[in-house]
């Protein structure tokens, strides 16, 4: 794990631009500035790039269908400025990723997890490593594939996390404020 990571957050999911679903397929629950927690130092010096971590959404409650409130998720994260869109507001996106068997995990225009959507629950996310900085990509379809290689990353990080990460993964679950 990276010299300053993990990094624990507490927050609560609000409305962006509405373009992670809309222009690339690939939605990002966006955690709000005001209910945010943050482990380490202030949320303006947590340097932005693309990351990933645990995420999860709401409390356990009766899995009666195929929801994912409560359940602990791998998430590809962005934090910053998304250059490709020039954003004034410093941001953190993570995108969650459920098992590949789930019938939600292809069911988005570009082939990733698409859930119900959850606008306001809590959210609990541990970001644990550093996978690349964020980029001002030409064209949309370039910025499409490199987040579709940063979800893959994030699976296979997940997948074989030891020591640190589990430790991290373990927070998440159980976590409901720093
Ligand atoms: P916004 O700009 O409002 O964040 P997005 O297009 O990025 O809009 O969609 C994000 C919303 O979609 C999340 O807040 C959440 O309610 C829902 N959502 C559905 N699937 C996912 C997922 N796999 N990861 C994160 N959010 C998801
Ligand atoms: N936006 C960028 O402008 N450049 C990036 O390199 C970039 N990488 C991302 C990687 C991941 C894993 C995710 C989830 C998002 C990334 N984004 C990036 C943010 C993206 O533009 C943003 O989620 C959408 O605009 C919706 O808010
Ligand atoms: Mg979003």
């Amino acid at each position: 794990m990276s010299s300053d990571l993990p990094i624990r957050m507490v927050s609560r999911i609000v409305r962006g631009f509405g373009r992670g679903s809309k222009e690339l397929g690939i939605p990002t629950a966006n955690l709000s500035k005001q209910d945010f927690a943050c482990s380490l130092g202030e949320f303006e010096s947590l340097p932005t790039g693309i990351y990933w971590g645990f995420g999860r959404v709401g409390e356990p409650r009766q899995q009666d269908d195929d929801s994912v409130l409560g359940r602990v998720l791998p998430a590809a994260i962005s934090v910053g400025y998304n250059p490709h869109y020039k954003n004034e507001e410093k941001t953190v996106e993570p995108h969650l990723i459920v098992e590949s068997k789930h019938p939600r995990r292809h069911a988005s225009a570009t082939q990733e997890t698409l859930l119900a959507d959850f606008y306001d629950e809590t959210i609990v996310l541990s970001i644990c490593g550093f996978i690349r900085d964020e980029l001002p990509f030409e064209g949309v379809e370039k910025l499409i594939e490199a987040i579709k290689r940063d979800i893959q990353a994030t699976e296979t990080l997940a997948a074989n996390c030891d020591g640190d990460a589990l430790a991290e993964k373990e927070w998440v679950a159980s976590a409901s404020k720093l």
